[in-house]
This record gives structure tokens, sequence and C-alpha cells, in this order.
């Protein structure tokens, strides 16, 4: 037999009182979000009859999850991330900006900060053995197809294990981390390492979330981008390598069909020596289309906490200033 109080003028009343709604302090915008989210889970706890042994093994999870910093990993994997990226496309469409290469998730795993670099950068620092080399470029153009030169491309992956640096205390500082601003004719190149897949640790907070729902904590190897130039909406977007069985079945939903890249594996020792490499490698070839815009808002990334990056630096880089 079970229990329907939700509708009740008591929990009514209860529900504003908590959420604040008597008092004059606060901002109503926390108040009137608070108050639906409040209501929205008591209104679950009753529909499903909720017990005390699940609320409170749940209390526990959500103090294990912030313990072990994991809400920014639990947030793409129950698909956060990729909703508000479905919400951006819909407000450029509606707002008419409809060019570019597509927009796909940041993930929780940027560092501010990488070494800079015009045209060319190495990202790796020799010391991954397992890594087959890759060569990594492309050009970014406007939706008209016209290169931008000068064009800011901070790329950022993983290892051969999956690790990514300063997360991964083995590796060393800015590993497989940099910043490329784009030749006069808007290309960018990196001699790095081909990234393997990333996986959710074993048996962590978010890895439990995931198996009750009989889900992986798998994402295929991917690289990540963020592109920005003056008068061009930024972009924050990965690639995912081609063939890799996670693909498409990423649990962080990241992937997306044009975002998909195969890596060409090059032995002809002419074009070895052309890149002054020591063997054959792995070709990666990734063009980007910026839409433009006049909006400065829209040219930087959007606000959110970052290693190493703090509010100082987000002021200054919407103000158009370098960043330090
Ligand atoms: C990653 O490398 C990543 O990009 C995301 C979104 C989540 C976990 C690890
Ligand atoms: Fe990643």
């Amino acid at each position: 037999m079970t229990v329907k109080i939700y509708d009740t003028p008591e929990v009514q009343d209860f529900l504003k009182t908590v959420a604040g709604l008597d008092q004059a302090g606060g901002t109503e915008r926390a108040k009137q979000i608070m108050h639906r989210l409040l209501s929205d889970l008591f209104k679950l706890i009753d529909d499903f009859d909720v017990t005390q042994e699940e609320y409170w093994s749940t209390v526990s999870l959500l103090n294990a999850l912030g313990g072990q910093t994991q809400f920014g990993l639990l947030s793409p994997g129950l698909g956060f991330d990729h909703y508000l990226d479905m919400r951006q496309d819909a407000i450029d469409a509606e707002a008419k900006r409809n060019g570019g290469t597509p927009r796909t998730i940041e993930g929780p795993l940027y560092v501010a900060g990488a070494p800079e670099a015009e045209g060319f950068a190495r990202m790796d620092d020799g010391q991954d053995r397992d890594g087959e080399t890759m060569w990594l470029t492309g050009q970014v153009r406007d939706v008209n197809g016209n290169p931008v030169a000068g064009a800011k491309v901070e790329i950022w992956h993983a290892n051969s294990k999956g690790g990514y640096s300063f997360f991964d205390k083995t590796q060393s500082e800015y590993n497989l981390r940099r910043t490329i601003h784009t030749d006069s004719e808007g290309r960018y190149t990196a001699r790095s390492i081909i990234p393997s897949g990333y996986g959710v640790p074993e048996g962590a907070p978010t890895d439990q979330v995931l198996k009750a729902l009989g889900r992986h904590g798998e994402r295929p190897a991917h690289i990540h981008y963020f592109i920005s130039a003056p008068g061009h909406c930024h972009l924050t977007t990965q690639i995912n390598l081609a063939g890799d069985p996670y693909t498409f079945d990423d649990f962080a939903f990241a992937t997306r069909e044009e975002l998909v890249i195969a890596a060409t594996r090059i032995e002809d020792p002419a074009e070895i020596a052309k890149r002054e490499l020591e063997g054959p490698f792995s070709e990666v070839v990734f063009d980007i289309e910026l839409d433009k815009t006049e909006a400065p808002e829209l040219q930087v990334r959007h606000k959110r906490p970052r290693a190493k990056e703090d509010a100082q630096d987000q002021a200054s880089q919407l103000a158009g200033t370098a960043e330090v």
C-alpha cells in the first residue's frame, strides 16, 4: 500500500517555505529553480514510493561523487552536456547561425594555459612508447571558404592509456595539450600520438551509476578542440577517430557524424621525411569552418570553472584582451 501526500496543502506549503518563497533575501531565480527542483523530487519520492534505504544510499553516492570530483564526469554520462549542446544548436538555428563545423561537448578534462605556438607544435613529450605517431593538421576557414589566419586552436587529448595530463599525474605538465595559432593560410599542424579511448574508473561512483543503468563508461578515441578568431563564433568541438568500437557508442554522447574522422596510416619514406618523422605514422586531417558573428560574447567560450583558469582570465577574455 503506497501513500500519496504530495498534493496535500501541508506539503505544498512546506515546499514554498523550504524554497524561501516567503523570505525577502536570496535571489528570485534561485528560489524559483529550487522550488521546482524540490517539487519534482518530492513528487518522484511519492510516485515511486522511494524507501528510506534508497534515499540515504543516494545521499551517500552523491557524497562519494563530490568527494572524488566526479559530477563533471557523471554529467556527460547522464546526457546533460549533450542536452545543453542540443539547446545551443536550437538557439543558433533560431538566430539563423546555421554555418560552421558542429559543436560538441567540452568534457571535464580541459586545463587552461597550455604552451602556445605559431602554425606548428609537437604535443607529446616522447615518453609514451605505445603511442603511434599522429600528424594532426587542418585549415580553419570562414563560411565563405576563406582561410582564417591567426585563429587560436586549442587541442587536448589522452595518451595511449586514455589518460589526460594534469589529471593523470604520471604525465608531464601540459603533455598532449597545446594552443596553435593558424598560419597565413589558416593552417594548424601538430605532431602528437594517437590517443586511446577513455574509460570511467572501475568501481568509481560514476561507474556505479552507469552500472545501475546497465551502461558502460567508455569513450571512443577522440581529440578536443577550442577554436576562436575575432569576428567568428567560438567553437567547442571534438573529433572521434573512425573504427573505434565506441565511435558510435560513446557514454558521453559527444559523437556527431560530421566529426568522425579516419586516421590514415602512411608508410611512404618520402612522406615520413617531409614531416621529419622517424617512421610510419597516422595522419588525421580536420578542417574547421567558423560561423561569423559581431557579438563579443559569442566569440569566447562560455564561462565554466576550469582547471588553471580563474575568473580573472575569463573576464579579460571577454574584454578581448590577451590571456595570461
Ligand atoms: C573524457 O575524456 C571526456 O572527453 C569526457 C566528455 C568525459 C570523460 C572523459
Ligand atoms: Fe576527452
